[in-house]
């Protein structure tokens, strides 16, 4: 069901330090190939605004609209009949992340650089937020929360969210997901899916004002709406298809690896879960744990395909020292560690969306309740990006504030700097400052 990618012996036969990123399995997710089928999308909701967004949702979710607002009340109902166990647990998972939000506060950062002379680094929130939830495979009610627990905490003043139109709910976005908007407090909601809701929130057309910024999951074309928006507005990340990867060595529990992997797969065909590790009984182990487990899950089918395709796997290594290289090379969304000293072995990954320490610690913990969030850096991107947080949401502006005593301290630099540029404009500019010749 899972194949083997078998390291072993191979840095010892290399001369040179191996790239393991070529070896390790990923999945093909090319947004540049669905370009030709999202920019016209783009253009016809630019140029049409509500009208096209209508005909777009008429064609892709099957749905006929005459307008795309859901009022606020139907968030409120949606709430007031939502099954008080999953409301406990929203709120649960609210408390945590907003906790875990509030320590990310950054203060403003004050340098003193000498008399009259200050420089203030001031953490500013983004003004206005569009948040997309995908419809999909399974409504994500969890990623609601995710993007707007951190965004509110952050200070921002303005959010709209956006999610396809569902036949089954009147034309409505699924009403779970509709409870949480009511959860907290969010009262822009619109019934649009897909690259139109991406253009709807980029462009301010339709009865949806422009944002500053876009966020929130979505497939290849929400994924390749964001690239071609991004600059006109900012954006979280691309994200592309959920991965998973385990470290293990032989002190692992076989079934709880199996199940987490399982548990990753199920979301999408397309999901990666990949098993590294330096036991071949516990590979075994994994593997007779899968056939079992996977006859028995609620998605086996979807499952299936993720666990066989081409980016999953079960990597065998040498020892953890290869396996850790393996891990970070990989840059996985998700990095579970079950070792010995696994606290330990965690803090030797230095790439990772977010890491998972030990037995107890299962990727779905981050997925619902464990306070930290769960919209990650995927295909990689954990080598240079973060996952979402109250900094995304945050801009830092310098303000320079210096008396005519502190600029006076740097003005010869200044002037020799700008002459070195051949820029004698900006010479002059600090010069007619000092026109009695005091600096
Ligand atoms: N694992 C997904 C998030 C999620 N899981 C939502 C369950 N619901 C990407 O981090």
């Amino acid at each position: 069901m899972i194949r083997r990618i078998d390291l072993r012996g191979v840095a010892a036969q290399s001369a040179t330090p191996l790239d393991y990123r070529a070896v390790v399995p990923r999945a093909e997710f090319d947004v540049e190939a669905a370009t030709h089928a999202v920019r016209p999308i783009l253009d016809a909701v630019r140029e049409r605004g509500l009208e096209a967004i209508l005909e777009l949702s008429a064609r892709f979710d099957g749905v006929t609209q005459t307008d795309v607002v859901v009022p606020p009340a139907a968030c409120r109902q949606a709430l007031e009949e939502l099954d008080p166990a999953i409301r406990a647990g929203l709120e649960e998972s609210i408390a945590r992340l907003r906790a875990a939000s509030e320590q990310e506060l950054e203060a403003d950062v004050v340098t003193q650089l000498g008399p009259g002379a200050r420089v203030v680094q001031r953490k500013v929130p983004v003004d206005r937020v569009g948040l997309y939830v995908p419809g999909g495979l399974a409504p994500l009610v969890s990623t609601v929360l995710m993007n707007v627990v951190p965004a509110q905490v952050a200070g921002v003043r303005s959010l709209a969210l956006a999610s396809p139109p569902q036949a089954e709910f009147d034309g409505l976005p699924h009403p779970s997901i509709l409870a949480a908007c009511a959860l907290l407090g969010v009262e822009e909601v619109y019934a649009v899916g897909g690259a139109q809701a991406i253009a709807m929130f980029a462009y301010g057309t339709g009865p949806c004002r422009r944002v500053d910024m876009v966020t929130g999951p979505g497939n290849i074309y929400v994924a390749t709406a964001k690239r071609l928006v991004k600059g006109e507005v900012g954006i979280d990340s691309e994200a592309g298809p959920t991965e998973v990867a385990v470290l293990a060595d032989d002190s692992a529990d076989a079934g709880f690896v199996a199940a987490d992997l399982i548990a990753e797969a199920e979301h999408d065909p397309l999901a990666a879960a990949v098993l590294i590790t330096d036991s071949e009984a516990l590979a075994a182990e994994v593997e007779a744990q899968l056939d079992k487990q996977v006859a028995a899950t609620g998605h086996a089918e979807r499952v299936r395909v993720a666990l066989g395709g081409a980016q999953s796997g079960i990597v065998l290594v040498d020892d953890l020292d290869q396996g850790v290289e393996v891990a970070d090379a990989y840059a996985a969304e998700h990095l579970e560690v079950h070792t010995r000293e696994a606290a330990a072995v965690a803090a030797r990954i230095r790439n990772a969306g977010a890491i998972f320490v030990g037995p107890y610690a299962p990727t779905a913990l981050g997925d619902y309740c464990a306070g930290s969030n769960h919209v990650l850096p995927t295909g990689g991107c954990a080598c240079h990006s973060s996952g979402l947080s109250v900094r995304s949401f945050t801009k830092s502006v310098h303000v320079v504030d210096y008396s005519r005593e502190g600029l006076a301290a740097v003005a010869g630099h200044v002037v020799t700097l700008a002459e070195a540029e051949d820029l004698p404009g900006h010479g002059d500019s600090v010069r007619v400052r000092f026109a009695d010749g005091e600096a």
